[in-house]
């Protein structure tokens, strides 16, 4: 049994409550909803965790590195471009982590384009909603350890 946490950040326990045409309708709650169907008949186990607290951030990346976690996903939110402890901890825990962003952060204020957090993850989907948490689950589920990737 494959165990991977879909970690969020501040701000994202609003999503579809506000800025619906940035972030899309769906609450994270739909978020849950859809991943937890999209592994249904799959021997995965997922773990939602949702914190606007940095240093909470921080603890629970290291509680899945010590775990028994397969991988991560984050969208780390605005602690993206702000946050050298989050980017400590993800590549401290030394599991395979993508970074997800419901917005395409390109294409967004100068601020948003830089992450932090990105370099201490295999790959990262940004502007694709919800679509990109799937993406990632799969990534995480199918990779082939030592392909190169992390
Ligand atoms: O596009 C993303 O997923 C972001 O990580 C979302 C963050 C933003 O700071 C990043 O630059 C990009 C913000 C999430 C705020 O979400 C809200 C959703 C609904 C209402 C208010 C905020």
């Amino acid at each position: 049994m494959k165990k991977i946490a879909i970690i969020n950040g501040p701000n994202l326990d609003r999503l579809g409550k506000r800025e619906p045409g940035i972030y899309g309708k769906e609450s994270l709650a739909d978020l849950e909803e859809i991943l937890r169907k999209h592994v249904d008949a799959m021997e995965v186990e997922l773990r939602f965790i949702q914190s606007s607290h940095e240093g909470e951030i921080v603890e629970r990346i290291a509680e899945c590195a010590d775990g028994g976690f397969s991988g991560i996903i984050i969208n780390a939110g605005a602690y993206t471009h702000t946050s050298i402890a989050i980017r400590d901890a993800l590549a401290g825990a030394n599991l395979p982590c993508v970074e997800v962003h419901i917005s395409n952060i390109y294409a967004r204020e100068d601020f948003r384009k830089r992450s932090y957090t990105a370099a201490a993850c295999s790959g990262v989907i940004s502007g694709l909603g919800l679509h990109g948490y799937i993406g990632a689950l799969d990534y995480l589920v199918h990779r082939t350890p030592g392909s190169g990737t992390r």
